[in-house]
């Protein structure tokens, strides 16, 4: 097996043929918006790890803790702005601005691990620029965007269906009130954060204990059938800031290359398994991919 290339005019020439390109995306291509990767410096959230904290168990465990996690993270993504990773990828959705890159490529798809809504907002923004006179061809295509672990800013019953998206800050009274903790980086869970559980988000409909609409560690992952059908069509897949450490998705790549698909990683650093890929183009995703989609 060949050592994965990095030369744009081989990669380019790839991009002539392919026809299904699906794109699968963490936490790196929000890291230039500001938000904090999982596995980076920014990783660890107090004294706790974000991955101990996005499980049913820790939830259960202390709502308190884990709401003002999320508490947390919906403030930074709300400060947040969509970057030039963003806005390509949201470009790409465009069939007729996909042509320009690919021109034999019929489709296109975005999954995402992100929860920050960042995609979905950049192909907002595209979407009202270009508005919705001109011919569909022209258009983004928002569908193409997979959240499949759910989002940030969705908030759902932990006892009846009821969910919907809340881009309210803060979401209640006494998570704004922990703002002030959170520059003297309290230890997680010390006693003065502790919210009871009636003070917390509730359900609208039946007054139980709300929850983040994300998915969590051990939660099935949204829309699987879908995306299994993308990638088993897919002919070239993206590997766009991710340590490819969390499953489903981390597979996703394996099995395009398994029916004879070209895998391209983008990434800050080497990962394990990029020994697998076509291409592996290390820098900022923000950076190379305009660069090499051109
Ligand atoms: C499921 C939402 C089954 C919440 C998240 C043992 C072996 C294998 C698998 C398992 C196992 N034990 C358990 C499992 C399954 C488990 C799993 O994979 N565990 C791992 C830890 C081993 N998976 C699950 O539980 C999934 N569910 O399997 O369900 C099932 C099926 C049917 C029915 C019922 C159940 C659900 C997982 C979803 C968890 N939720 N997020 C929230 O966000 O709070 S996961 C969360 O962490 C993210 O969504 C993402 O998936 C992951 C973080 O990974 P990355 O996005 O890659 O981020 P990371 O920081 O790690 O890396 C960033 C990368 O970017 C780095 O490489 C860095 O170099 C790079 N970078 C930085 N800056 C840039 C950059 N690159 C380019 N440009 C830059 N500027
Ligand atoms: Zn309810």
């Amino acid at each position: 097996m060949p050592p994965p290339s990095n030369n744009v005019d081989d990669f380019r020439a790839i991009l002539q043929q392919v026809k299904h390109i699906v794109v699968i995306a963490g936490a790196g291509l929000s890291a230039a918006s500001g938000i904090p990767t999982f596995r980076g410096a920014g990783g660890m959230w107090r004294s706790l790890d974000a991955t101990s904290l996005a499980t049913p168990t820790a939830f259960a465990a202390n709502p308190s803790l884990v709401w003002q996690f999320y508490h947390h993270r919906r403030v930074k993504a709300l400060e947040a702005s969509p970057n030039a990773a963003h806005e390509l990828l949201a470009k790409m959705s465009i069939p007729n601005y996909l042509k320009t890159i690919a021109p034999a490529a019929k489709t296109f798809h975005l999954v995402t691990q992100n929860v920050d809504r960042l995609s979905t907002r950049a192909m907002d923004v595209l979407s009202a620029q270009i508005g919705k006179d001109v011919k569909l061809a022209d258009r983004p295509r928002p569908v193409s965007v997979i959240e499949m672990h759910g989002r940030l800013f969705d908030v759902k019953c932990t006892k009846c269906d009821w969910c919907t998206e809340d881009l309210s800050n803060p979401l209640c009274s006494t998570l704004g009130a922990t703002d002030a903790l959170l520059d003297d980086y309290h230890d997680a869970g010390s006693k003065e954060n502790d919210i009871p559980e009636d003070a917390l988000p509730r359900c609208q409909q039946c007054g139980a204990l709300a929850r983040p609409g994300v998915v969590w560690f051990d939660e099935k992952p949204l829309r699987l059938d879908d995306i299994n059908s993308i990638v088993y069509k897919a002919d070239l897949c993206l590997v766009v800031g991710t340590s490819s450490t969390v499953y489903p998705a981390a597979g996703y790549a394996y099995r395009v290359k398994r029916h004879n698909g070209t895998v391209a990683v983008f990434n800050l650093e080497p990962n394990k398994g990029d020994e697998h890929a076509d291409f592996v183009f290390l820098g900022r995703c923000e950076d190379e991919l305009p660069r090499v989609l051109g």
